[in-house]
């Protein structure tokens, strides 16, 4: 796909903020779980927390494909830094963007788009996960109030979450996806907790926690878009976030695919660079195949959100295919740095850890495979 003006200048201010900023404590965070603060507060100076928020609302009102270019090259150092972009951008803001009326737009949008508090949103429970339809948290009408009661799981960035868009069950009467609703919860209403941090194999330094709510009282006019219609919106929400977790595979692909191609020029084996050596040459063709097949998914599935298309089935095949790939080559890079590659010195052993993400986070392969499925069935 050929980018435009815009689309190159805003990779270009995403590749030097990562190269400069985020590469030299990558690792460090990676190691320590930390989250990076300050530079979220400084990608929130530079608009990339606003990417999907109109000018109005304090954001960059940037097309999709200029997001996935964002999110492609902070990914391609920090899988946690792209991380927090994407759940951020994909799955706080766009539903407010999409559904939230006037006044929550103007109340939430502008701090989020800033950086000043992330939006964050809350689906997944213990025994709500591929079967999003499962949500047992409640939300009982009482006055103009409603009172929700439950717990969520695995929710990014909730510790520096200012709001959180949760699904309830408003009708216990309703069988299976139906009876959802969608509310926007601010973090800082009683009864509403945020637990400890997760200690997980990859993006450590991604902030996910689980989440109570014991009576947690929200104002009625807190509910997003149309009562009952929840999982619908979750749904549509994450056909967009599915990009975005494309474009962090993809990222995360690159960013150790370059390392390997660099090693593979460098490293002197038996009186050659071993990238001389048809074993390594192949290995280097077969990655560089690959991130090839899958940013032109990613970027395609762009073009077809931007243009107002049909684009669930190509955010699957796009998420699908780039966290695979994210797994392959980032597996590869490991074996063509050898021992190196399984040390800390190098990035690529945690970019193996962060892709491996990729493949279970808003939908796991299998879902994928099970979208795409359905959609080629219905036709
Ligand atoms: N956009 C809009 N509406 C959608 C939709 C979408 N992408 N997908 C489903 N719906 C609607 C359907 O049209 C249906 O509406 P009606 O009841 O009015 O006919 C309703 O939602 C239920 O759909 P369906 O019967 O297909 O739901 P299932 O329970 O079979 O679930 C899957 C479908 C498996 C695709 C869904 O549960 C899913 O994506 N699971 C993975 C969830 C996930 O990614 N979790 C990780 C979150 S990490 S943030």
């Amino acid at each position: 796909m050929q980018l435009n003006e815009n689309q190159k200048m805003i990779r270009q201010m995403a590749r030097d903020f990562a190269r400069a900023k985020i590469a030299p404590v990558a690792a460090k965070l990676d190691h320590s779980g930390e989250f990076p603060e300050a530079n979220v507060r400084e990608m929130g100076q530079l608009g990339f927390l606003g990417m999907v928020v109109p000018e109005q609302y304090g954001g960059l009102g940037g097309d999709i494909t200029s997001y996935a270019l964002v999110v492609e090259e902070i990914s391609a150092v920090c899988g946690s830094h792209g991380l927090t972009v994407a759940a951020h951008n994909s799955l706080g803001c766009w539903p407010l963007v999409e559904l939230g009326t006037e006044e929550q737009k103007q109340r939430f949008l502008p701090p989020a788009a800033a950086g000043e508090s992330l939006l964050s949103f809350g689906l997944t429970e213990a025994g709500a996960g591929s079967d999003a339809g499962g949500t047992r948290t409640t939300a009982v009408r009482d006055g103009d109030h409603w009172v929700l009661n439950g717990t969520k799981m695995w929710i990014t960035n909730s510790h520096y979450a200012g709001a959180i868009v949760i699904t309830a069950k408003t009708d216990p009467e309703a069988e299976g996806s139906h009876g959802i609703s969608a509310f926007i919860v601010p973090t800082d209403t009683p009864g509403f907790t945020v637990e400890k941090k997760e200690d997980k194999l990859g993006m450590r330094a991604s902030d996910t926690a689980p989440l109570t709510l014991e009576d947690v009282r929200i104002p009625a006019d807190l509910l997003l878009g149309e009562e009952g219609e929840g999982f619908k919106y979750f749904m549509m929400t994450l056909d967009g976030g599915r990009i975005s977790i494309a474009a962090v595979a993809l990222g995360l692909a690159e960013g150790a695919y370059r390392t390997a191609l660099a090693y593979a020029k460098e490293r002197v084996q038996f009186g050659k660079p071993i990238a001389s050596f048809q074993a390594v040459e192949f290995m280097l063709a077969d990655m560089a195949t690959q991130i090839q097949a899958s940013r032109q998914l990613t970027y395609e599935a762009c073009r077809l959100k931007d243009c107002g298309e049909p684009y669930a089935q190509m955010a699957a095949m796009a998420k699908l295919h780039s966290s695979e790939t994210a797994m392959f080559v980032t597996d590869k890079a490991i074996q063509i740095l050898g021992g190196y590659g399984y040390t800390r010195e190098y990035p690529v052993e945690r970019m193996y850890r962060d892709a491996k993400l990729c493949t279970i986070g808003e939908g796991t392969s299998e879902i994928q495979r099970m979208v795409i499925g359905r959609y080629e069935l219905s036709q």
